[in-house]
């Protein structure tokens, strides 16, 4: 965690907590290994209305997951940002988890959270149905409707606002417990057919152009970075997929 640690000590309280979390998780759960962005896109700084944007990436990979990602952004004194997905390798039919945190002076205004399907009908595999039916439900008390494009997250999903230090340790509480689940299935997952390999992939490609047209985090890069930088970053850091040609031989 060295690299990220500058941004780490000004962030929103709550967004270091998770990033403990997730890194912690993954290093107890997982074989984790180096996973080489794209050159220049590990630390990168740009300006937004005035004030410094620092963007900080950690990636990972490990045998059942191609990339792991978790990031960390800072808009000057104003806006907080932890971003985390974990892209399996299509070889496995495991959902996508996906983790978003925006803090601002007001606390979190938007906190999500989910295991989202790969499958056309949008259902998880039933040891994960089973798994999200056993935890305590949570209620929090300002949840949020999600866009249109949010129509690839699972019933699981929780999208809200964070209210009070109890609720914030609900959230962190309920990702941890996305994460166990998740790398618990992950290292027990065999790798399916080319077939199923195509559709895991098909899966995980729609997931990637509905995020990609999330609205509000592409504004935020174009008006640091431009249009073209932040399309670059959409496609190519935030939800990117596989060379197709490499995933069918080296991703399995
Ligand atoms: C919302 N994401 C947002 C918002 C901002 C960002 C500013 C609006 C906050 C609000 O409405 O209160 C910004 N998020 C970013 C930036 C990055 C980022 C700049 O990750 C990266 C540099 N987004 C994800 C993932 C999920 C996700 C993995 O990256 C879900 C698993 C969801 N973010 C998500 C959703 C919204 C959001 C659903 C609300 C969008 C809306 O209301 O239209």
């Amino acid at each position: 965690m060295t690299k990220i640690s500058s941004i780490r000590q000004r962030i929103y309280p709550l967004i270091n907590q998770l990033a403990e979390v997730i890194v912690n998780t993954w290093k107890q759960s997982l074989e984790l290994s180096v996973y080489e962005l794209p050159e220049g896109f590990g630390h990168i700084e740009g300006r937004l209305e005035g004030e410094k944007l620092v963007i900080e990436n950690l990636c990972f990979q490990t045998p059942q997951f191609r990339k792991l990602h978790l990031e960390l952004a800072k808009v000057g004194n104003n806006l907080d940002i932890l971003h985390c997905v974990m892209f399996p390798k299509p070889a496995y039919a495991l959902p996508m988890f996906g983790c978003d945190i925006v803090a601002g002076k007001q606390g979190v205004t938007a906190a999500i959270a989910d295991l989202s399907p790969i499958t056309p009908n949008n259902t998880l595999p039933l040891p994960y149905q089973k798994a999200l039916e056993a935890l305590s439900p949570i209620n929090f008390s300002h949840p949020r409707a999600l866009p249109e494009w949010g129509f690839i997250f699972s019933d699981y999903c929780q999208f809200t606002r964070l209210c009070n230090p109890t609720e914030e340790q609900q959230f962190l509480q309920l990702v941890e417990d996305f994460l166990v689940l998740h790398c618990h299935e992950a290292i027990n997952a065999s790798p399916g057919s080319v077939t199923e390999e195509a559709r895991n992939l098909a899966g995980q490609r729609n997931y990637c152009t509905q995020q990609q047209k999330n609205n509000k985090t592409r504004r935020v890069l174009e008006k640091a970075f431009g249009a073209d930088w932040a399309d670059r970053y959409l496609t190519q850091v935030l939800f990117d997929l596989p060379n197709q040609a490499v995933c069918s031989s080296a991703g399995r």
